[in-house]
């Protein structure tokens, strides 16, 4: 029996030999002191990395983006952010729960930018008493429900520029940043430059088993570590963890472009599958979101086909299905899992 192939997300990587090894190793205090040497090194890493003053280092990007939106936004102000980022559609509207925070989405374009007029519009500070404020302006990259699509370098100056202009901070979810960046052949610090925070996640692409960085300017991650210990996010000898997030960042950031490259391969031959409606402009990275002729398919009965040909495949947003390569996964897995697509979709040929 050969095992399954885990294409559900790149959050189920394993961690890597040498994860493990520093994990065993890893030089450890009491992190609510401050005192973990680990996750001091692995918080001045990420925030060298990402060309800002300083970091922290979170349990998950769900607290990343949390810890980010309650540092920037006082209580009944605006987080402004695109009606399917992963903030306003996966996080239990976290900000409003805890922070007194009101959301005010923008419709996505389909490769996940939000249009910049609209943008304009909403974080436009105007001296009138029925309005809430604008509090933080959001943006993801890469977009998770829009196929893993990268947000160009000239959009992101652009949306800056109008933050500046209303002194409103921008936050990135870039929980998969590492992939907007070795997709735009860029260093990560030139697409988190437009940014007063970004978050990324260490435990997707990255392959390590928990956590993720939240890094901006020293006065912020002051004010996001008061929110981290409200969230129960202090962990004392988090060092464990964190020097897999070393390991992360050092040695796993470049190979990004294999699981780039699987997913634009899948994406190909699935696209000329019988019933596959697949754009594959949105192939920009490692997840491939794609539907299925609604009339001959429901996504649940074609994750149910392919889990007997053995591949695990997800749903993301309404009728959407979605592929993630990533670190552990073979180009012999991909023409596997290509087989099986052809099996279910196509099993006449
Ligand atoms: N995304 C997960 C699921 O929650 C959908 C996945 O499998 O893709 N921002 C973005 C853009 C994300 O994709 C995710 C996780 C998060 C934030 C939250 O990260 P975690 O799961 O670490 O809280």
């Amino acid at each position: 029996m050969t095992a399954l192939i885990d294409l559900r997300s790149d959050t189920v990587t394993l961690p890597s030999p040498e994860m493990r090894r520093a994990m065993a190793d890893a030089e450890l205090g009491d992190d609510v002191y401050g005192e973990d040497p680990t996750v001091n090194r692995l918080q001045d890493l990420a925030a060298e990395m990402l060309g800002k003053e300083a970091g922290l280092f979170v349990t998950s990007g769900t607290m990343g983006n949390l810890v980010s939106l309650l540092a920037h936004a006082p209580r009944g102000t605006k987080v402004i952010l695109g009606d399917e980022a992963h903030i306003f559609r996966y996080e239990q509207g976290g900000a409003a729960v805890v922070g007194g925070l009101v959301y005010q989405t923008i419709p996505t374009n389909p490769y996940g930018d939000l249009p910049i007029e609209r943008l304009r519009q909403a974080v436009q500070r105007r001296d009138d008493a029925h309005e809430a404020a604008p509090g933080v302006l959001c943006l993801e990259n890469t977009h998770n429900r829009c196929g893993g699509t990268v947000l160009s370098l000239d959009y992101i100056r652009q949306a800056r520029q109008i933050a500046v202009e209303q002194d409103v901070p921008l936050h990135l979810d870039g929980a998969r940043l590492p992939n907007a960046a070795v997709a735009l052949g860029v260093s990560l610090r030139e697409v988190a430059a437009p940014f007063d925070s970004v978050q990324v996640d260490l435990s997707k692409g990255l392959a390590a088993p928990v956590g993720g960085v939240v890094v901006g300017s020293r006065e912020f991650i002051k004010q996001a570590h008061r929110a981290r210990k409200l969230l129960g996010g202090g962990m004392r000898q988090a060092g464990v963890i964190a020097a897999a997030g070393i390991i992360a960042l050092e040695q796993m950031v470049e190979r990004l472009a294999e699981d780039h490259q699987h997913a634009r391969i899948l994406a190909g031959g699935l696209a000329e599958l019988p019933d596959v409606v697949l754009d594959l402009g949105t192939v920009q990275t490692n997840l491939i979101v794609f539907r299925l002729n609604p009339d001959r398919w429901s996504p649940s009965r074609f994750i149910t086909a392919m889990r007997e040909q053995g591949v695990l495949l997800g749903g993301s947003g309404y009728n959407q299905l979605r592929f993630a390569t990533h670190y552990g996964i073979t180009r012999a897995d991909i023409e596997r899992t290509l087989l099986a697509c052809k099996n279910v979709l196509a099993p006449r040929y």
